[in-house]
């Protein structure tokens, strides 16, 4: 039986064509200033803007973000895990639906993939994921964004929703992000690490500026449950009751040790749900050539490519007050 992922799948040269025709006509607000294009970026459909001072591309906008934006109203029962990209994102996602759930089994959410289960709300390409679109969910409804806190949804910031915030040594974030853009076919990014780091710290990737997006969920720790991807690696079932008391959602030491394990990086490589192999058909990333989405998970990965100068150099921007 074809899925909804071999609908897209098979849609998938043809959207490159409707991409091409929307971005001829596309007309972006005053207040999108599109950036000098980076030659490194080989696909030819990506253009990137800093809108309210953060670097968004052109698919937000032909996907329609800002009246999503406009439309979104938080709803009490709403969880939103917020994240600068590269960050463990995926793995508190994860961890939170079955926490939510009370979800023991080894494929949550009987193997649907996140992207259904946790739609992210920057993105609204529900059209063509052939998706519920997320004012049409039921409550609970977990959504995931890599927005910073000032431009989440007024609704978010006055609302009942509860917010969640995972960040991660920048280091391994810049080199998890290098390997993201290198391997994802909507950017084929083909410049070195060293230019790419240059690009990090200049506020030129997506999401950009690093430093304002952690800081700013920082400064709402009072309301903002932020974990660290360090934490999930040290000792995730400590995170696991953090979140479930935060949430207000109990769980057992039983259910915290099996979320615990099924979170660990090899089941969610295993798991079709959380490991995005779907994207290898769906025509989202070049099959074999980058990697996959489940890279290597390890903590400190960027002594492979900073030496120890420059690994503190860029840590001791990385934590400047903004
Ligand atoms: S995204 O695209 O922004 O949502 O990506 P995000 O999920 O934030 O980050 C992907 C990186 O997280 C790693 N990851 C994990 N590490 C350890 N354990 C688990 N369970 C896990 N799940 C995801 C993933 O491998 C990416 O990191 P790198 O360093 O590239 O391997």
């Amino acid at each position: 039986m074809a899925t909804k992922v071999d609908e897209v799948a098979a849609r998938w040269e043809q959207q490159q064509r409707e991409i091409a025709a929307m971005l001829d006509q596309l007309k972006p607000p005053d207040d999108w200033k599109l950036l000098p294009a980076d030659p490194n970026y080989k696909y030819p459909l990506v253009r990137y803007y800093r809108y309210r001072g953060t670097v968004l591309s052109n698919f937000p906008l032909l996907w329609g973000f800002l009246e999503s934006w406009k439309r979104f109203q938080a709803r009490p029962k709403d969880v939103i895990v917020a994240s600068f990209p590269k960050s463990g994102t995926t793995w508190l996602q994860e961890l939170v639906w079955r926490v939510v759930h009370g979800e023991t089994s080894v494929n949550s959410g009987g193997g649907a993939t996140l992207e259904y289960r946790f739609p992210l709300l920057d993105e609204p390409y529900a059209d063509i994921m052939k998706m519920t679109p997320i004012h049409d969910m039921e409550d609970p409804r977990l959504i995931k964004t890599h927005l910073p806190y000032d431009l989440l949804p007024p609704s978010v910031h006055t609302g009942n929703a509860k917010v969640l915030y995972v960040s991660r040594d920048p280091r391994d974030v810049c080199v998890s992000y290098y390997h993201f853009f290198r391997m994802i076919n909507y950017a084929e990014y083909r410049g070195t690490f060293q230019e790419f780091r240059d690009s990090f710290v200049r506020g030129e990737v997506m999401y950009a500026p690093y430093r304002e997006h952690v800081q700013g969920y920082l400064r709402h720790a009072d309301t903002v449950l932020c974990v660290t991807y360090e934490q999930l690696h040290a000792d995730r079932a400590a995170v696991v009751r953090r979140v479930a008391a935060f949430l207000e959602r109990p769980v057992t030491d039983a259910e915290a040790e099996s979320i615990a394990r099924h979170t660990s990086f090899e089941a969610m490589k295993e798991n079709p749900g959380t490991n995005y192999r779907h994207w290898e058909k769906t025509g989202m990333v070049n099959v074999g050539s980058e990697g996959t989405f489940m890279r290597k998970g390890q903590v400190g990965d960027w002594k492979n490519y900073f030496t120890e100068e420059e690994g503190a150099a860029f840590l001791k921007w990385a934590k400047q007050p903004v």
